[in-house]
């Protein structure tokens, strides 16, 4: 999965594909690298972020999900909490909502259900993005978000969205320590092992940053270490920046394994 934030202020990218053009330019880049599905964004979710109003996240977000629909075949996943972008979004062809809410913002659920085709993924956060690195707390760590998680699909599958449209992911970096996303990483069969394809967003983080002692530009190969490890502990999708090193890495994980 390749990132596009169309933001100002994402933490890796913000500010670079803000007009349609560029982020639409990235979009095809990131296909021809040999991305599957493009992660659209209208509002940064990094630590300290400040909310944008749906208005301006709509702006900035459908019209490239339409022209990316109308020029290529490739999957479109739309990262967003707010029900009335989801509605949109849906109505010009996304496949996947990659909501970091989980499906609980108001109405969010009503508005996926609401479509008998799109995919889900719900993400943990302990928190939201504003406050989330905060001192984050957990009784254990994995057992807490693996609660979470099936207390979210359960959510979903009572409102009407079939398990097959359901993807979950763990989090990494939001409302977790270092150590904490450590352990999800060393845990994360726990994940794959629920029974959803597990998605996985680790590309640039600052817990590797913390532990390599690298700035944002610099974390590429821890970014490609971590996202062998978690191909290699059954995580289905790699969300990330740098799709043509992580296509090759995960081509030879997936040739040993497989
Ligand atoms: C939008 N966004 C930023 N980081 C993410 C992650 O780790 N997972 C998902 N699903 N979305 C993310």
């Amino acid at each position: 999965m390749g990132i596009v934030n169309v933001t100002p202020d994402s933490f890796s990218d913000g500010g670079l594909f803000l007009s349609q053009n560029n982020a639409f330019k990235q979009a095809k880049q990131l296909i021809a690298e040999g991305a599957d599905i493009i992660d659209i964004g209208g509002e940064s979710t990094r630590p300290g972020a400040e909310p944008v109003s749906v208005q301006e996240e709509l702006d900035r977000v459908i019209p490239l999900v339409e022209k990316i629909r109308a020029e290529f075949s490739v999957s479109i996943s739309v990262d967003t909490s707010k029900s009335l972008v989801m509605r949109e979004a849906i109505a010009a062809g996304v496949d996947i909502i990659n909501d970091v809410m989980a499906l609980t913002g108001e109405d969010s659920i009503a508005a996926v259900a609401a479509s008998d085709t799109v995919k889900v993924c719900l993400m943990h956060m302990q928190g939201e993005p504003r406050t989330m690195q905060k001192n984050p707390k957990y009784d254990n760590v994995i057992e807490d978000i693996k609660a979470f998680l099936l207390m979210r699909t359960q959510a979903c599958i009572n409102a009407g969205i079939t398990s097959n449209r359901i993807i979950i992911d763990p989090g990494f970096g939001f409302g977790k320590t270092v150590v904490h996303n450590l352990l999800l990483m060393k845990n994360l069969q726990v994940f794959s092992q629920l029974g959803y394809p597990v998605l996985v967003g680790i590309s640039r983080k600052s817990f590797i940053g913390n532990i390599l002692n690298k700035q944002v530009t610099e974390r590429l190969y821890g970014s490609l270490a971590l996202a062998v490890l978690a191909i290699s502990k059954g995580a289905s999708i790699i969300r990330t920046h740098d799709v043509a090193a992580t296509v090759d890495a995960l081509k030879m994980t997936d040739a040993v394994l497989n």
